[in-house]
């Protein structure tokens, strides 16, 4: 499923995240860069050590920023490591932590003239972020990203389930008509 804004593209998929061939992935990470479960644990088992020690070199990543290392063994160059807000109650600015923590993804990919990102669906696993409305905000960022921008030409979400695809493909006919 794909949506067209400003010259680029924005698609949905379900899928591995570390099987992508887009320039870099984006690791739903902690702030301190320090490994741990889910899309993170995956990615840096299967992009190996490399990764890690330029985390360690970086040193870490305050909520809704973005940081870059290479992506080691993985099929993508890059892996763009980003913090989404851990959920509380709504109230604690999470929407837009979340949010911020797409824009510096993207914005970093387009530092680094990376024509294709892929994405998970952030904070929505050990973080807790509710999924439909985690899936409203990334792809209403991500659209707004595109409409003022028109980079990175290909933005991927690969969903790891049915669930979470159908959530992401509900918030991407949302803004189909809006
Ligand atoms: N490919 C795509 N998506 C995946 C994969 C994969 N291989 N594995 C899991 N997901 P989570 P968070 C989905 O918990 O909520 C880590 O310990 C998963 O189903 O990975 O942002 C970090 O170190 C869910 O929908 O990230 C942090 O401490 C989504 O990825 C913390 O968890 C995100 O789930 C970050 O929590």
């Amino acid at each position: 499923m794909r949506l067209e804004i400003n010259g680029a593209f924005v698609e949905l998929a379900i899928g591995d995240i570390t099987d992508e061939t887009s320039d870099a992935i984006v690791n739903a990470a902690n702030s301190a860069l320090a490994g741990g479960s889910g899309v993170d644990g995956a990615i840096h088992r299967a992009g190996g050590p490399q990764i890690m020690e330029e985390c360690r070199k970086i040193g870490g990543c305050p909520t809704g920023t973005a940081v870059i290392t290479t992506g080691g063994r993985l099929k993508a160059k890059y892996v763009i490591h980003t913090v989404g807000p851990i959920y509380e109650d709504g109230l604690q600015n999470e929407p837009k932590l979340l949010a911020n923590a797409y824009k510096s993804s993207m914005a970093l990919a387009i530092k680094h003239e990376l024509k294709s990102v892929s994405f998970p669906s952030i904070s929505t696993g050990a973080y807790g972020y509710p999924l439909q409305e985690a899936a409203d905000v990334a792809l209403k960022t991500v659209a707004e990203f595109l409409l003022s921008h028109g980079r990175p030409n290909n933005v991927r979400f690969v969903l790891f389930s049915q669930t979470a695809f159908d959530a992401y493909k509900s918030a991407l006919e949302k803004l189909k008509t809006s």
